[in-house]
């Protein structure tokens, strides 16, 4: 039996385990379906930096119809000897030992560690069962299981079945194999997301050139799926994908790989003829949405190279005009990688990059690399190009200077009028006050009256406002519809944005549950995404989420918000019931939308955050960009527009 006859040195090691199963939280974020990930991340992470330190070059992953889930690398094997001051093999010091990552690794080469990087022995405790294979001549096993101690009356888990074996059975491959089935009694819910996994995974293939990943889905025989993601350009490939559906200006992405002060550097960028700034940042393959020092000395680096090359070559004739380092990145697409040590993550959800050298280094490196593509005649054109594209967002950007001028002006005069179909709340407290975008004048009018006057704040839209995807700032800023949202947030857009002045701390979207309600809500999303970003990552943007169904009978009603709901709703209303299905907001009166949707104590609220900028960023465009073929692709294959779940994440109340 597992675990029966372990000595007191194993027993303390498992006490260790027993730390992260008593609070996986402080281990892995969340028991949620991001926790439940997280604890596979550990384990492809590691088989990543195998790969990424030269040793490995294949990664497969395989999920089975048991719930359990494998990774195998083509790599070195986890170390099979015994481990000198542990006195077990390292397979075991892995799987059995807090933080035992770093042990065996060459410190010049392993750049693990930040938001993963809690270890392997991590996902051992947080799972029922755990098997691992080492290839390396002859096949080693080892298992671990967690079991209930009925003396100790609770679970111990991760414990070793028996010590690692060498079956001595020959192989051609070297390698490591590892499978686990998360413990349904830990998670909350214990089932991958094929979604979730194909983006991760197609993310490290573009972060680490030439290397394939295999991804196999074997549990549901009708939906098997196989796919290997492998990108000879790396980064390079990245930014074409970001890229496809829009006009580039120049066809190959500029592309460096560089280290500096012990830092290793890797960009690529490329402009295209839109208007939007997409840039995205990790730090040792973690993505960081954030930004951070790295981000910030990229920008500068950018910036420096093209206004001295400006300056050198007299593009600006008017004196007293200057570029602005955002005028450089005016539809640029880029992708910046860095991997170091000792990472400092900061910022609300700790993916912001904190070490002040990672500015400097990449500030260096990307003046450097520039310069030397510069010198290159190859890349005049390409130069070229960017100037001219600087020199038209220069010209917008002044004319928007004036028209933002006209537009302040405006709503200090007419601000009765542009805020005149704002229905204002009496507090006074920012922090406690919301406020409803609602779609529809009747559905306002409902929503006006239904409300908690003192907290909640009410905004009907009339129409729908403009796709602020193929806009510059100043065709947005005509339109009425989002100059009313401006004014009653309070904070500015763009370059403006202050948070500080929000109004209102949570800002509800309420649309209906069609496809123009749907329209509606990724205009909307668009806009905060593009002229309010920190709207979104500071968790202040909600959708709504209005019953799909009225079941009631005499004296009982019973909502439902999707269609699963539904049968339990009639299960609990019982014979006889009648039923309604809402077709819109429209349909509810006052009492009813309150009591469904806007009631604090009773109403669902998905909170909008910006997980994975790069998707969020691609969805975008595909949804509102001008790529038609993309957009009836995207929405083909995702019929239920209420799916753009790279935005929604979590369920609030
Ligand atoms: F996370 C894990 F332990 F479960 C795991 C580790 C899972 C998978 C799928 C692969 C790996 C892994 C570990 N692949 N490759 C390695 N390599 C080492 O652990 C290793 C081997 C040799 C040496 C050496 O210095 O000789 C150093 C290391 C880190």
């Amino acid at each position: 039996m597992a675990g029966e006859n372990y000595n007191a040195q194993e027993i303390k090691i498992l006490e260790g385990l027993e730390a992260v199963r008593v609070r996986p939280g402080m281990y892995i974020g969340s028991t949620g379906p991001r926790g439940l990930h997280h604890i596979l991340w550990e384990i492809v992470d590691n088989a990543v930096d195998e790969a990424a330190n030269g040793y490995a070059d294949k990664i497969e992953v395989v999920l089975y119809k048991d719930g359990s889930v494998s990774v195998e690398d083509n790599g070195r094997g986890i170390p099979t000897d015994i481990h000198k001051e542990a006195g077990v093999s390292g397979v075991e010091v892995v799987f059995t030992q807090l933080h035992a990552g770093g042990k065996f690794n060459n410190d010049n080469y392993s750049f693990s560690g930040g938001l993963h990087g809690v270890g392997a022995s991590v996902t051992n405790a947080l799972s029922e069962w755990l098997k691992v294979e080492v290839y390396k001549k002859t096949v080693y096993k080892m298992e671990f299981h967690s079991f209930y101690d009925a003396k100790k009356k609770k679970i111990i888990s991760g414990a070793p079945v028996a010590p690692l074996i060498d079956t001595k059975q020959k192989t051609d491959k070297h390698g490591s194999f590892v499978r686990f089935k998360p413990d349904a009694k830990v998670f909350e819910t214990v089932e991958f997301n094929l979604e979730t996994i194909v983006k991760r995974l197609r993310e490290l293939a573009f972060l680490n050139k030439g290397l394939a990943i295999r991804l196999v889905d074997l549990r549901d025989d009708d939906k098997f799926f196989n796919k290997t993601f492998k990108y000879d350009g790396g980064l390079v490939d990245y930014v074409l994908y970001l890229n496809e559906g829009k006009q580039n200006l120049y066809p190959l992405p500029l592309y460096a790989k560089t280290e500096r002060d012990g830092i290793l550097i890797e960009f690529a960028l490329q402009h295209t003829d839109g208007y939007n700034e997409s840039i995205i940042s990790f730090v040792n393959n973690i993505p960081t949405p954030e930004g951070g020092t790295h981000e910030i000395g990229f920008k500068s680096g950018i910036t420096r190279v093209l206004n001295e090359f400006a300056k050198a070559n007299n593009y600006i004739k008017e004196k007293d005009v200057a570029f602005s380092g955002e005028d450089f990145r005016e539809g640029l697409t880029a992708i910046i990688s860095v991997k170091m040590k000792s990472v400092e993550f900061e910022g609300q959800t700790k993916t912001k990059l904190g070490n002040p050298e990672a500015k400097s280094a990449v500030e260096g490196a990307t003046v450097d690399e520039l310069e030397a593509m510069l010198k290159n005649k190859k890349n005049k054109a390409i130069f070229d190009a960017m100037m001219k594209k600087a020199l038209s967002a220069l010209k917008a950007r002044n004319a928007a200077k004036h028209a933002k001028e006209i537009a302040r002006a405006k709503s200090g005069a007419d601000a009765t009028k542009l805020i005149g179909k704002l229905a204002a709340c009496s507090g006074k407290k920012p922090e406690l006050n919301e406020v409803f975008i609602v779609e529809g004048d009747s559905a306002g009018g409902s929503a006006k009256q239904g409300r908690d006057r003192q907290h909640q704040a009410i905004l009907p839209l009339r129409g729908k406002p403009l796709n602020a995807e193929k806009k510059r700032i100043e065709e947005v800023l005509k339109n009425e519809e989002i100059r009313t949202i401006i004014s009653a947030l309070g904070t500015g857009i763009g370059s403006d944005f202050n948070i500080k002045n929000l109004n209102y701390h949570k800002v509800i979207i309420l649309s209906d549950a069609d496809q123009d309600g749907a329209h509606i809500r990724a205009i909307l999303l668009t806009f905060f995404f593009r002229y309010m970003k920190e709207l979104i990552q500071e968790g202040h943007v909600y959708i709504g989420m209005p019953p799909l169904y009225k079941v009631y009978k005499k004296d009982v009603t019973v909502y439902a918000y999707d269609d699963n709901e539904l049968q339990s709703a009639i299960d609990k209303v019982g014979r006889g019931y009648q039923l309604q299905r809402y077709k819109g907001l429209g349909e509810m009166n006052p009492e009813q939308l309150w009591d469904t949707t806007m009631d604090p104590q009773k109403r669902v609220l998905m909170q909008v955050t910006i997980e994975d900028a790069a998707e969020a960023e691609k969805l975008i465009t595909t949804l509102m960009g001008d790529d038609i073929e993309g957009r009836k692709a995207y929405i083909a294959e995702y019929a239920d527009f209420n799916k753009e779940d790279t935005f929604i994440d979590r369920v609030n109340v």
